[in-house]
C-alpha cells in the first residue's frame, strides 16, 4: 500500500470561541496533522458532540400510486432470478448521497412479483419483514413452510433463515420490505448465501394456513416441544383480522371507559415474539396505528429512525419542518429526534369509520439495547 499524495484528512483555522489564534505556527502545525492523518478534537466538537441528534437523513415521503406505478413497469421489464434476488426497489433519503437506504438504519423498498414468477431462495443476515398494503396471492416460503401474504398481514423474517417468494396468483402484488441493511452494512456484520434455484412442487403448494400459524398461532399458547427455540420470532405472519380487532378493541374500551389506548383516540399494538414478548426481529420493532377520525396526535421525538405505510384512511403527517397530505399505502421517514404528529381527516368517500391506520417499523430494539433510546412528547412550553 502506497501512502495517499492527498491527504483525506483537511483542517481550517478559523477565528472563533474555544479556537487557537490563527497564525503562521498553527496552519503549519495543521498542515503537520493533515500529513500524518490526525485531527484534533478542538476543531471537530460541534459536529462531534451535538447537543442532541441531527439526523443526517431528512423527512420524506413517497406516494403510493408513484412507487406502484413504477414497480409495475418495472415487472415488465426486468426478470427476476438469482443474482439479482428480488424486483425490490427501496426509498432512498434525500439527503443520505443516493444511497438505498430510508434511513441511516432501515431499508424500505416496495417489491414486485408477476403472476407465475418465482424469486429464488436465499438466506441472509439481514433482519427483514414483509407488509401487505394490497392485494393477495405471494406464497413466501420460509425454511420450506408456506406462509400466504394478503391485505394487512405482517410477515417476519429472521436472519438466517432460507427464504423465496412465489406468486400463485394470476395478477401481480407488490408489497413492502423492511430490512436492517444500513445499519448491517455499517457494522460490517452481514453474511449471504444462495439456496436452491428451484424450491420444489410441494413448497409450490398454497395451504390456507402455514406450519408456523398451526403451531404459534393461538393466543397465550406455546407448543411444550419448541419453547425458546429460534432467535425470531418463530410465528412467521401476524394475520389482518387479529390486528384489525385488537385495534377496534383498544378504540371501543376507551369510549367505555377502561383506557386501553396510548393517547385519546389512538390505539396503538405492537407485533411481539410469542416465545418473550419482546420485539418480532432483534433490530426492528413493527407496530400499528389507529387514530380515530378528527383526532391529532402529540408530537413525539425519539432516538433513532421509523418509516410508516399509511394502511387506510386519510390524514396530514408533521415531521419536523415538513408536513404532506397523505393516503393509503404512502410512506414517510422520521428521522432521529424530528418531532412527528399525525391528524386523522376523513377521506370523504370512505364507507369505514373515518380512521386513520398506519404501519410502522423502526430501530427502537438497537437504540434500548444500547441504552440509547429516548422518548419526548413536545408540549407548548418546549422549544421550537
Ligand atoms: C431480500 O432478500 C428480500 O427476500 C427483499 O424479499 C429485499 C433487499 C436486499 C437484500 C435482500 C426478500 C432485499 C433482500
Amino acid at each position: 500500500m502506497t501512502a495517499p499524495t492527498v491527504s483525506p484528512v483537511s483542517l481550517t483555522a478559523v477565528d472563533g470561541p474555544g479556537q487557537p489564534v490563527v497564525t503562521p505556527e498553527l496552519e503549519d502545525l495543521y498542515r503537520g496533522f493533515e500529513k500524518e492523518l490526525l485531527v484534533p478534537l478542538w476543531t471537530e466538537i460541534g459536529d462531534l458532540m451535538p447537543p442532541h441528534p441531527r439526523s443526517k437523513a431528512q423527512p420524506h415521503l413517497w406516494e403510493w400510486t408513484k412507487l406502484l406505478e413504477l414497480a409495475g413497469r418495472a415487472g415488465n421489464l426486468v426478470p427476476v432470478g438469482r443474482g439479482g434476488e428480488r424486483r425490490a426497489i427501496a426509498l432512498a433519503n434525500p439527503s443520505l448521497g443516493g444511497k438505498p437506504y430510508a434511513s441511516p438504519t432501515l431499508w424500505a423498498a416496495i417489491q414486485y412479483l408477476m403472476p407465475g414468477e418465482d424469486a429464488p431462495e436465499h438466506r441472509h443476515t439481514q433482519n427483514a419483514f414483509r407488509f401487505v398494503v394490497e392485494g393477495e396471492g405471494v406464497w413466501t416460503v420460509v425454511e420450506g413452510d408456506g406462509i400466504p401474504m394478503r391485505r394487512g398481514d405482517f410477515l417476519p423474517q429472521a436472519g438466517w433463515n432460507w427464504h423465496a417468494h412465489h406468486n400463485a396468483a394470476s395478477a401481480p402484488m407488490a408489497w413492502i420490505d423492511g430490512l436492517d441493511i444500513p445499519f448491517q452494512y455499517e457494522v460490517e456484520s452481514q453474511f449471504f448465501d444462495f439456496g436452491r434455484d428451484e424450491i420444489s412442487e410441494a413448497e409450490h403448494a398454497t395451504p390456507d394456513r402455514s406450519r408456523s400459524q398451526r403451531l404459534w398461532g393461538y393466543p397465550g399458547i406455546a407448543p411444550v416441544s419448541a419453547i425458546g427455540s429460534t432467535a425470531g420470532s418463530p410465528l412467521l405472519s401476524y394475520r389482518w383480522e387479529n390486528t384489525d380487532r385488537a385495534l377496534a378493541d383498544q378504540l371501543l374500551l376507551e369510549k367505555e371507559g377502561f383506557g386501553g389506548t396510548v393517547e385519546p383516540g389512538h390505539a396503538a399494538i405492537r407485533f411481539t415474539n410469542p416465545t418473550n414478548g419482546a420485539d418480532v426481529l432483534p433490530t426492528i420493532r413493527t407496530q400499528f396505528h389507529r387514530i380515530a377520525r378528527g383526532v391529532e396526535t402529540a408530537p413525539v421525538q425519539t432516538t433513532g429512525s421509523s418509516v410508516y405505510q399509511v394502511f387506510d384512511g386519510a390524514g396530514r403527517v408533521t415531521v419536523g419542518q415538513f408536513s404532506w397530505s397523505v393516503c393509503r399505502g404512502d410512506m414517510f421517514v422520521v428521522p432521529s429526534w424530528q418531532p412527528l404528529s399525525i391528524v386523522s381527516e376523513a377521506s370523504g368517500s370512505d364507507s369505514d369509520s373515518g380512521a386513520l391506520d398506519l404501519f410502522e417499523f423502526n430501530d427502537a430494539p438497537l437504540f434500548e439495547k444500547l441504552n440509547l433510546y429516548r422518548t419526548h412528547t413536545l408540549t407548548a412550553g418546549d422549544p421550537s
